[in-house]
């Protein structure tokens, strides 16, 4: 079945590359005839992030920057969509970041700067877009974010981001609580591991992956794809009783002991 999203908005954070799982939450939205406005973070990506979205063929979708720790960045971005778009019904956060030396060895060696950091980039900006997009929201909305299991157990390596994924976890809960009145949803996905950008350079990931391709009850890893139609179904109105939710999206790795 296709869902049809067309006359929405949706704006989409987070796209760095074709990998990225917000590009497959892109595509899945604009595969429902969604209009679609994307944020990068950094110039490095700008470019990159253009030529992806100039694939669309869509000449309505716009690209601005929103570096999430900077709060003139995210006003002037959300104030630039109001005045272009006007009203959105969506918004996918498709961001993390810790320091590299900090997600190997043991949790504990992290320092005070490199813990708010990653709460910063990874936790706290879920909750400051949320705030600028609810002025947008006017016919109710629907926020969907990332979270992997890290953030439930601890799994190797994630530390201190795992530490942030509980603390976006919780962020979801207490957002939908707030923003359930004005119509508008807060759910995550927790997404199984996914070879992105942002898995780079992490030493085992064959390992991790073939874990899961051995363990999961599906017996297969997690693709931009299954992610972006679970997406899809969260910005749609048939998932219009759920709020506060944490979907695994994940080949049912995580009922697993
Ligand atoms: P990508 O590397 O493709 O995406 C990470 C994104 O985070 C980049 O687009 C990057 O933007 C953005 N970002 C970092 N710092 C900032 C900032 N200050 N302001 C705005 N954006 C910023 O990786 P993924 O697609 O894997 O990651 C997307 C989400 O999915 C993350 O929340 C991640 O934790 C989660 N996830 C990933 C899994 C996986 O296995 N890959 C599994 C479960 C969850 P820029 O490139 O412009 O710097
Ligand atoms: C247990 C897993 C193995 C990997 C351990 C930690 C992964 C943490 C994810 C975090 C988002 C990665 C980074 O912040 C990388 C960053 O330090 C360096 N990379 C960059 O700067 C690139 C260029 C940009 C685009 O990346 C970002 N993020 O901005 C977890 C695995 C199994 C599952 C994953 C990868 C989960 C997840 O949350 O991404």
């Amino acid at each position: 079945m296709q869902l049809s999203l067309q006359g929405k908005t949706y704006v989409v954070m987070g796209v760095a590359n074709k990998r990225s799982i917000a590009w497959g939450i892109a595509r899945a939205l604009h595969a429902a005839g969604a209009r679609l406005i994307f944020t990068y973070a950094g110039e490095r990506f700008e470019n990159e992030v253009k030529k992806l979205v100039a694939t669309l063929e869509d000449d309505t979708a716009l690209v601005l920057p929103c570096d999430v720790t900077k709060d003139e960045e995210i006003a002037s971005c959300f104030a630039q969509i109001k005045e272009q778009v006007g009203v959105i019904h969506g918004l996918a956060h498709c961001i993390a970041f810790a320091n590299k030396e900090h997600l190997e060895g043991e949790y504990m060696n992290v320092d005070r700067e490199g813990f708010l950091l990653a709460h910063n980039i990874s936790a706290y900006s879920l909750t400051a877009v949320a705030k600028a997009a609810k002025e947008l929201m006017t016919e109710g909305g629907s926020i969907v974010t990332l979270t992997y299991l890290g953030g439930e157990r601890v799994v190797q390596n994630y530390n201190v981001m795992g530490v942030a994924k509980a603390s976006l976890e919780a962020s979801v809960k207490y957002l939908a609580n707030d923003l359930g009145k004005y119509g508008i949803r807060v759910n995550a996905i927790s997404a199984g591991p996914i070879r992105t950008l942002s898995a780079k350079g992490v030493g085992d990931f064959n390992s991790i992956l073939k874990e899961i391709e051995e363990r999961a009850p599906l017996r297969r890893t997690t693709t931009q794809e299954e992610v972006g139609d679970t997406a899809l179904f969260l910005f749609s109105d048939l998932s219009r009783g759920v709020t506060g939710e944490i979907i695994h999206v994940d080949s049912g790795y995580h009922i697993l002991a």
